[in-house]
């Protein structure tokens, strides 16, 4: 069988999985109908006289089992699902605060028409057949004057997969689950579905913290990084005495709960991965059954990884040997049952992502922590059946002349949908062909893309641009129309079927009607489908999922009537003996020769990203454990929680520029581009050639009334992203940045020396 073939029937077999990765629930369209359809009857009257619907959390992407207590009409409290084999009666900040999301005044209300420059943030109420009206025909315009493919989409989350069927339908390949996957997973995916031939880390991540005797996390700020069985499982983990290795620049969550905390210099991590792999070899701490057994490619892996010494990563990576010693000794004493996290926002450095993430497969296999307790494990799937969707018109999309998904120039990037940055590119030169429209359905163009100063470029350059949304954020003020979507708690989305260590289904439905003229996502797009022509909406929302469920023997009513969630027995360890991964041969690929084959390293090698430049400190940036990026900004329990994100500067630099505690700056990063004001939080808790912010503070939408300028948005300053050579996703902190205080531009002292291999990034106007 040849390479490509291969590659591609690997890859379509990963595609549901991948899908997952998407947040993609179920498998292809799920067909929905106009109407929303009746309330459900609820589960049941719980205490204090509140109905009690169940559900399902979207407030992030972990999707917890919810019960919502509705009294006279409300929504008063929401808790986890007992009967969830995952999160129990727990939900985080978040999913408490979803009251607080339905209930936001500054909901989208109504359809709007933008009436003031794009970003300025001024509407007109328009009606809904007059909304729909105006997108259709802008869609048949385009469509009709520059081809199909001149339509993208950008959508992220449950309620955006109606509308992706839409622009499908219109026969352009150009969309993408773009935050969720070229920001954010697409490197780690890629690197275990080519190791051990399945994703680890999709909706749900496939490691098992709670039955390990040691973990090593790269990064993974799990405990600020909120989803509430995979922080209950690694608290679980390190209750029953797993040993825990944390290597991040910064003083996490979880290397405050370190045995071993490494502050390792920032981007040098595969130095460190490859220089413990040789050392696990050249030590025999390996597996050697298993590797002899369930492994190829160890011979090339030995030979490619042979130079990477100890002494050598201890210098470029700025940690002590000792410690590093200590460390993987550690490791290998608990394997097989050892967890190396395969992490999940992937897209730090662009050009060693894939590696880094291929290096934390290989170590799992070495240690043969694969289908094993405490180790990786594998997904259980659960049968569901099948609702047609829009197949018929689907079938009808043929690729573009030139086609910027599958002649990307990048080899692994197809299956994922288009390269988010060659979307914004055609947009802004035209080449290889125009794209003029784009609708946007769950993210924030602004903030999570990378180089926003591009995207508002882009944006003007488009023909049209609308929005599906919940919140006046930053996507509504820079959309010519805005169609007002329904909470998560006032929707159908579908069947929610779950691989974890115990299996099980679910379904998220209703649990108040949408409120103002807000409509859920299926009667959006059949009303959408309807102005363009497309057939296919013939069903209401409840019988496809009922179809859906029928596969797995179950209905709407019947889950209703047994607590909302059916559960699965698991099959996530095998044995040894029997172990076959997904890959072609059944065996895990210590060196990915499909790689090889378009001409990249089977092995990863250590390619350095540029140091800071003189005066500048790296941008670092992950997530607050009470929001959701840019989402719950708005939310008031949450905003009362955290108004503001801080900047994190190390104690001693701080004192050599003369800044205290709280004191308000501003950043001015490599391309002379500012943040917003933002409070100093002084600490030796991170590297002094770092800096590190929370992610999705700092709104520029003033009809966010809490959000509005509170904090400062990192995404402003990254204006410097590189390619990832395997599947185009872009980087995020290869940037850098220097502080402006009282109006005074101060540089960073360079407190830690750094070794020649390592290049400085070259300032442009240097
Ligand atoms: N509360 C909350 N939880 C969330 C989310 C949310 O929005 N809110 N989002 C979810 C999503 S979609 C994702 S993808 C995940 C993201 O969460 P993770 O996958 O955990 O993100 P990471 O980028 O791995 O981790 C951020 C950490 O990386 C460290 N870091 C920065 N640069 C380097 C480096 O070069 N080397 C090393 N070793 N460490 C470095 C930072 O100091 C920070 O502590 O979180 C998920 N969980
Ligand atoms: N600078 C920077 N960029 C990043 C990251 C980072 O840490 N820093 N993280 C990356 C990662 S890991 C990820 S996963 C992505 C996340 O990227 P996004 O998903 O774009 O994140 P949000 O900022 O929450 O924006 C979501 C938008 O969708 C809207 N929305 C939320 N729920 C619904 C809904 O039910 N229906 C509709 N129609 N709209 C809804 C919200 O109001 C908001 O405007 O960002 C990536 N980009
Ligand atoms: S982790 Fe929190 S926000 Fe995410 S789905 Fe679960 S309860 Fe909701
Ligand atoms: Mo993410």
């Amino acid at each position: 069988m040849d390479r490509r073939h291969f590659l591609k029937m690997s890859t379509a077999s990963a595609v549901a999985i991948a899908a997952s990765a998407m947040d993609v629930p179920g498998q292809g369209g799920l067909f929905r109908a106009a109407q929303a359809g009746p309330m459900p009857p609820g589960n049941g009257t719980g205490s204090m006289g509140a109905t009690e619907v169940t559900s399902v959390c979207e407030m992030c992407f972990w999707r917890c089992p919810i019960v919502a207590k509705v009294r006279d009409g409300k929504v008063v409290k929401i808790e986890g699902n007992p009967k969830s084999p995952v999160n129990g009666t727990r939900v985080c900040a978040r999913g408490n605060s979803g009251v607080q999301l339905l209930y936001d005044p500054d909901r989208i209300k109504y359809p709007l028409k933008r009436v003031g420059a794009r970003g300025e943030g001024k509407w007109a109420r328009i009606s809904w057949d007059e909304a729909l009206g105006e997108i259709a025909h802008n869609m048949k315009k385009v469509k009709e004057k520059y081809g199909p493919h001149a339509l993208a989409y950008f959508d992220h989350g449950a309620s955006a997969e109606n509308m992706r069927e839409i622009f499908q339908a219109m026969g352009t390949e150009n969309f993408t689950s773009e935050p969720a996957f070229y920001q954010c997973v697409g490197p780690a995916a890629l690197a275990y579905l080519q190791t051990v031939g399945y994703i680890t880390t999709g909706t749900r991540q496939f490691n098992d913290m709670g039955n390990s005797k040691a973990m090593l996390f790269v990064a993974s700020h799990v405990g600020e990084n909120v989803h509430v069985s995979h922080v209950h499982e690694f608290i679980t983990g390190l209750a029953k005495g797993s040993e825990l290795v944390v290597v991040d620049p910064r003083f996490s969550v979880a290397a405050n709960k370190a045995k071993i905390h490494l502050a390792i210099r920032p981007g040098t991590d595969t130095a460190l991965m490859l220089a413990w792999i040789n050392y696990v070899i050249e030590k025999g701490l390996y597996n050697k059954e298993f590797v002899a057994n369930k492994c190829e490619g160890f011979d090339a892996l030995k030979k490619a990884v042979k130079g990477y010494s100890m002494e050598w990563a201890a210098r470029i990576c700025d940690l002590k040997i000792d410690d590093m010693k200590a460390a993987i000794e550690l490791l290998a004493k608990a394997s097989p049952n050892v967890n190396i996290h395969p992490g999940r926002h992937s897209t730090w450095y662009g050009k060693g992502d894939v590696g880094r993430h291929q290096t934390y497969a290989i170590l799992t296999a070495l240690f043969g922590a694969v289908g094993v307790p405490g180790g990786i494990y594998f997904p259980t799937a659960v049968k569901t059946g099948h609702s047609e969707g829009i197949e018929e018109s689907l079938k009808k999309v043929a690729p573009a002349k030139v086609s910027l998904k599958n002649d990307s120039g990048y080899p692994f990037s197809s299956v994922f949908g288009t390269v988010t940055a060659d979307i914004i590119k055609a947009i802004n030169t035209g080449k290889p062909y125009p794209i003029k429209l784009l609708g946007v359905n769950g993210v924030n163009i602004i903030q999570t893309i990378p180089n926003p100063y591009e995207t508002m470029k882009a944006i003007n350059n488009l023909d049209f641009i609308f929005c599906q949304e919940m919140m006046a954020g930053e996507t509504a003020i820079w959309s010519d129309i805005v169609l007002p979507d329904a909470v998560y708690l006032e929707r159908y989305d579908g069947v929610y079927a779950y691989e974890g260590l115990t299996p099980y289904l679910t379904v998220r439905q209703p649990v108040v009607p949408a409120m103002y003229e807000c409509q859920p996502p299926y009667w959006i797009a059949a009303q959408l489908a309807k102005h363009l022509g497309i057939d296919g909406y013939h069903k209401s929302v409840e019988e496809a999922i009922d179809e859906e469920l029928a596969g797995a023997g179950t209905s709407i009513a019947k889950l209703n009537k047994e607590g909302g969630i059916v559960t699965y027995p698991g099959n996530p360890y095998r044995d040894a003996k029997t172990l076959n991964v997904g890959t072609e041969s059944g065996k895990i690929q210590l060196a990915v020769e499909a790689f090889a084959d378009e001409d990249l390293d089977a092995v990863p090698k250590f390619e350095p990203t540029p140091v800071p430049p003189t005066g500048f400190a790296r941008l670092l940036y992950g997530r607050s454990p009470v929001h959701t990026f840019s989402r719950t900004m708005n939310n008031l329990w949450l905003h009362n929680e955290i108004p503001e994100n801080k900047l994190w500067l190390n104690d001693q630099v701080a004192k050599r520029l003369g800044i205290s505690m709280d004191e308000e700056v501003v950043l001015e990063n490599q391309d002379g581009k500012r943040s917003n004001p933002i409070k100093v939080l002084v600490t030796p808790g991170i590297r002094p050639d770092a800096v590190y912010m929370a992610h999705g503070f700092g709104s520029k939408s003033p009809h966010l009334s809490r959000a509005y300028g509170k904090g400062a948005a990192d995404g402003f300053l990254i204006t410097e992203t590189v390619a990832d050579p395997f599947i185009g996703a872009t980087s995020k902190r290869t940037n850098f940045v220097r502080i402006v205080k009282g109006g005074k531009v101060l540089d960073i002292p360079e407190l830690i020396p750094v070794p020649a291999e390592l290049p400085k990034y070259v300032l442009k106007n240097a």
